[in-house]
């Protein structure tokens, strides 16, 4: 048993040079362990929201001094003192001291720095693996853990990259009947070949915020034949090995209740975009489908599901925004048969783990997700094997993705070797 002692803030920067925060805490057992948070460039409108300066002369406003205040001062006086392990009463107390709705009081960012520091540290201290640690505040029957499948963000558009495609993410995604070092491998290999392929065909390589390639491409299907075309010239085979996917993101190209995307005339309705859905799905057999709709659009998320989850999974980011609220609107809704879960939108661990057990309760399939603009901070990867993700999706196999990428891989060695299950 070990109290925390002392609760240290300060502002860092994420992968997109914008100002974040990072958290120290330290233990009276003399264990020190740190996190810090993500940000996201598509946010949903039920995210819990980051606290930031808005002072014009720093950083454009997204400066995160107050936030580090509120850690030093309101937070640390709080905690200081409690024990470490009580995550949940301690995740209870900063809400309850926020009092807000969307966590803007305290700010989202300060809270879950706050609480995925003290998680890192009370399994420190306890010895646990931090997945196993992680899974001691969940009901699960099965002993046995899983280690995610993951997919690859290989192409970007929308607000990930300033070309013409207005889709997110392309993914690849490896078979789940691969191992993860298996999965790594078909990823890594398909991403070396489409830069080549790239360059080969006057595309840029440069890389856009989740590490994927962002071509200058026409329409959003070039950017599927794109892969598939790369796909050929592997060892791998397509819709055996590897399948495609997307994070369509659509809440980046609604206005005034119309969809507009730059491949297509006009504005387009819910049964315009459906019938641009059933052609990718005809040409290129998708099997995952994230924010085909907006985030407050039931009555086309409905419509998706009715026509393609027998197909395909149909998977709510922004809708859902990790909130138990939110997810429960969509469960009556009948919408998803999958969940992409991001602790930084709601802000403290114990609320991502509810959200994560409703999911699975509920038998959807679970994603657990990076952000846009990342930190080193490989906390979701041990997350994400906690809650028996079926699924992890950190960005490319690439740059600084690879960090939690490496850290699944870890522990997929840690929990075999030491036979803790
Ligand atoms: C997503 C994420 C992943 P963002 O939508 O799945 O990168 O994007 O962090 O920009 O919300
Ligand atoms: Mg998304």
């Amino acid at each position: 048993m070990s109290k925390i002692e002392q609760i240290v803030a300060r502002e860092i920067f994420d992968t997109r040079g914008n100002p974040t925060i990072e958290t120290t805490v330290v233990l009276t057992d003399g264990t020190v362990a740190k996190s810090s948070v993500p940000t996201g460039a598509t946010k949903g409108t039920y995210e819990a929201q980051h606290l930031r300066d808005n002072d014009p002369n720093r950083y454009f406003g997204m400066g995160v001094l107050k936030a580090v205040d509120v850690v030093n001062r309101e937070i640390a006086q709080k905690l200081t003192g409690m024990e470490a392990s009580e995550q949940q009463e301690i995740d209870k107390l900063m809400i309850e001291l926020d009092g807000t709705q969307n966590k803007i009081k305290l700010g989202g960012n300060s809270i879950l720095s706050v609480s995925q520091a003290v998680c890192k540290a009370a399994a420190k201290s306890s010895l646990l693996p931090l997945s196993l640690y992680i899974r001691q505040f969940i009901s699960r029957e099965n002993k046995e853990h899983k280690i995610p499948s993951p997919m690859f963000n290989l192409i970007e558009g929308g607000k990930h990259a300033n070309n013409n495609l207005n889709f997110q993410q392309f993914l690849l995604i490896p078979a789940s009947s691969h191992t993860l070092s298996e999965s790594m491998e078909i990823g890594i290999t398909v991403y070396k070949k489409l830069r080549e392929y790239l360059i080969d065909n006057n595309q840029s390589v440069l890389n856009a915020d989740d590490g994927g390639f962002a071509p200058s491409y026409a329409t959003n299907a070039d950017a599927f034949k794109t892969i598939r075309v790369v796909i050929e010239r592997t060892p791998y085979a397509f819709l055996r090995d590897v399948f495609l996917g997307v994070d369509i993101a659509a809440n980046a190209f609604l206005s005034s209740k119309k969809y507009t995307i730059k491949d297509k005339n006009g504005q387009l309705d819910q049964d315009d975009l459906i019938e641009i859905y059933q052609g990718l799905l005809n040409d290129f057999s998708l099997v995952y489908f994230e924010d085909p709709f907006a985030e407050d659009d039931w009555d086309g998320w409905k419509k998706m599901y009715t026509s393609f989850a027998s197909k395909a999974l149909i998977v709510g980011d922004d809708i859902t925004s990790t909130n138990p609220y939110r997810l429960q609107s969509a469960l009556n809704n009948n919408v998803l048969s999958a969940i992409v879960i991001k602790p930084n939108q709601i802000g403290t661990v114990t609320e991502a783990l509810a959200v994560a057990e409703i999911a699975r309760f509920k038998q959807l399939k679970i994603i657990v997700s990076a952000r846009s603009g990342e930190t080193d901070d490989d906390f979701i990867a041990d997350f994400a094997v906690a809650v028996d993700a079926d699924y992890v999706k950190f960005g490319a196999p690439a740059r600084e993705r690879i960090i939690k990428y490496n850290r699944l891989l870890a522990i997929e060695q840690e929990l075999t070797k030491s036979k803790l299950s």
